[in-house]
């Protein structure tokens, strides 16, 4: 009797000491998109990963309704600036990693809804430690849209 109660209360912390640690774990600041014309196919979310555990975690993945998600990166080649396909975004250990424009950036493929300001959209992301972060990504004005096209 008394070894059974030591072991429902072993059970009970360990499952209060993860809880705690998947709540402070991995954190997503800053998340927006920018507003696009209705014709334009394609977008790009922006986010700040913040990784608060003492591990290294590896981003493989994510997902959304509004369009399917790649993780690019922009390249130089020969003073061209392209776009490139990452397998993954590894975030150290007590760090963060920011997605931003002209950086790496979840690539909006086949958008079935055109970007507009002041709406927001969901991405699931998927960690190598098996968690995963539904992120609202908050659709901005683009500055494009305010200067015209050069
Ligand atoms: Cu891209």
């Amino acid at each position: 009797m008394k070894l059974i109660f030591k072991q429902l209360f072993n059970i009970c912390l360990l499952s209060l000491v993860s809880f705690v640690a998947l709540a402070e774990g991995i954190t997503v600041t800053k998340a927006y998109s920018n507003a696009m014309p209705k014709s334009v196919p394609n977008g790009a979310a922006y986010m700040r990963i913040n990784n608060h555990t003492a591990t290294d975690i590896t981003l493989e993945s994510a997902v959304a309704d509004i369009a399917k998600v790649e993780i690019h990166t922009m390249v130089s080649h020969d003073g061209l600036m392209s776009m490139e396909q990452l397998e993954a975004i590894g975030i150290a250990a007590n760090s963060s990693f920011e997605l931003k424009p002209g950086g790496v950036h979840l690539m909006l493929l086949g958008l079935k809804k055109p970007l507009i300001a002041g709406e927001s959209f969901d991405v699931r992301l998927k960690f190598n430690n098996g968690q995963t972060l539904l992120v609202n990504v908050e659709i901005a004005q683009s500055m494009q849209h305010h200067h015209g096209h050069h």
